[in-house]
């Protein structure tokens, strides 16, 4: 007789937890069966997000905002998109969680405990804009394959931890060091431990940075799963594929990092301009930095009815990568002139930056407020479409919403 198998009571317990009901003959459940509700959950429940929020993909998880939503100077997490290459991971202890510092330019391999991190080091807290490198993907022609976000894969929230600079002194940086590479816990799609989802990094100068941080705080409590907890590298203004979640180990590597999405075309463009659809050759594609200049009408949603005669404030953010936003305009002519916006200095380096306008509009009818944002050098926005690029990143295009004057 085969012996019949029972679901351990603690298990039970944490199904019934998820779910949020009692599962009520949970004992009764075949060895290995995943009831239907764990496999697909609700993930606005899952990730205490509002429900607003769109979800592209469930395996993995990769959900965005829309404009509106984002228009807190803050991001609060039930706004913050989510975007995962693998599987969250499902154990985690942060008591027993550590950071190894190791590599071919380490002077020595150092571990150490979280308790140990936040008290070593000095404690920082910026504002730092994450935005995925494939924020405006679903708009390129012909179509990248890959998440189609829209505008809402962009994120401004509160990072503390420690400088990632500070942690790499103390193990010592051999001279010819060139890049970090991180290591995290989460599991390739495969579930194939033995691969990484992805594994990104950073040159010294950008890991180097004050702003850098090894974050275990998001808006002043512990980060949330789905963001990276225990513990995140942050890296404000670059892809947000460099601020890897989840990390145990970063490496110190002599040589450009190759770890999961650093090589091949993952989150390069091609080094010059090419034509659409045009093939390219590996050696041709240049790895993402900076992020372009960019910008996002917040206040009002697209669609916004007024009365004749009523003056509509509209407002937003406005981001640069590595540099400040100079100059931010709007037009209501299809971008045939453009009249400035008010525009706040960052409450940081690498955090976006607040711009409002008050618009008169001459006569009833349908109108688009196009906003556009310049950056310290002089680049401005594109009005429409920039560059294409096979993976269908960078899309810096000038943020649009609908306005119908009426009678
Ligand atoms: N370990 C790990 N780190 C990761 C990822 C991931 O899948 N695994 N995704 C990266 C990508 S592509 C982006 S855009 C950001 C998304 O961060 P968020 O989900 O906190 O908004 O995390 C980055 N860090
Ligand atoms: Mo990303």
């Amino acid at each position: 007789m085969k012996r019949r198998f029972f679901i351990e009571k603690t298990a039970l317990a944490a199904m019934s937890s998820v779910i949020g009901a009692e599962l009520v003959f949970g004992s009764n459940l075949p060895k290995g069966y995943i009831p239907l509700a764990l496999e697909n959950p609700d993930p606005f429940k899952l990730f205490s997000l509002d429900s607003r929020m769109s979800v592209l993909n469930n395996k993995p998880w990769n959900i965005e905002a829309k404009a509106h939503l984002l228009d807190d100077k803050v991001t609060p997490n039930k706004f913050m998109f989510i975007r995962n290459n693998g599987i969250i991971p499902q154990k985690i202890d942060a008591a027993t969680w550590t950071l190894t510092i190791d590599g071919e330019s380490a002077e020595q391999k150092k571990t150490y405990t979280l308790n140990e991190l936040k008290t070593k080091f000095k404690n920082y807290t910026y504002q730092l804009t994450l935005e995925c490198g494939g924020n405006g993907r679903s708009e390129f022609d012909p179509p990248a394959k890959g998440n189609q976000w829209t505008v809402g894969a962009v994120s401004c929230a509160k990072w503390t931890g420690v400088r990632l600079r500070d942690i790499l002194e103390d193990v010592g940086v051999k001279s010819d060091a060139v890049y970090i590479g991180y290591h995290a816990a989460d599991l390739h799609l495969s579930r194939n431990p033995k691969k990484e989802p992805i594994s990104r990094g950073a040159p010294m100068a950008k890991a180097l940075q004050d702003e850098t941080l090894i974050a275990f705080q998001m808006n002043g409590e512990d980060i949330p799963l789905a963001h990276g907890y225990p513990l995140r590298l942050v890296a404000g203004g670059w892809p947000a594929s460099v601020s890897g979640k989840w990390i145990n180990r970063i490496s110190i590597r002599n040589k450009e990092h190759d770890g999961a999405k650093m090589t091949g075309m993952a989150y390069r463009v091609p080094c010059h301009p090419v034509a659409p659809g045009q093939k390219i050759a590996a050696e041709d594609m240049c790895i993402i930095e900076s992020m372009p200049v960019k910008s996002l009408i917040t206040y009002p949603r697209s669609g916004a009815v007024l009365k004749k005669g009523q003056k509509l404030v509209i407002r937003g953010h406005t981001w640069a990568g590595e540099l400040e936003v100079a100059k931010m305009e709007y037009s209501i002519n299809f971008g045939a002139t453009w009249k400035n916006c008010t525009l706040d200095k960052p409450v940081n380096r690498l955090a976006w930056q607040h711009f409002s306008a008050t618009i008169n509009f001459p006569k009833e009818g349908y109108y688009e407020v196009w906003a556009r944002a310049t950056d310290s050098q002089e680049k401005a926005q594109p009005m429409l479409l920039p560059g294409w690029n096979p993976k269908g990143y960078l899309n810096n295009a000038c943020h649009r919403i609908a306005v119908k004057i009426k009678a």
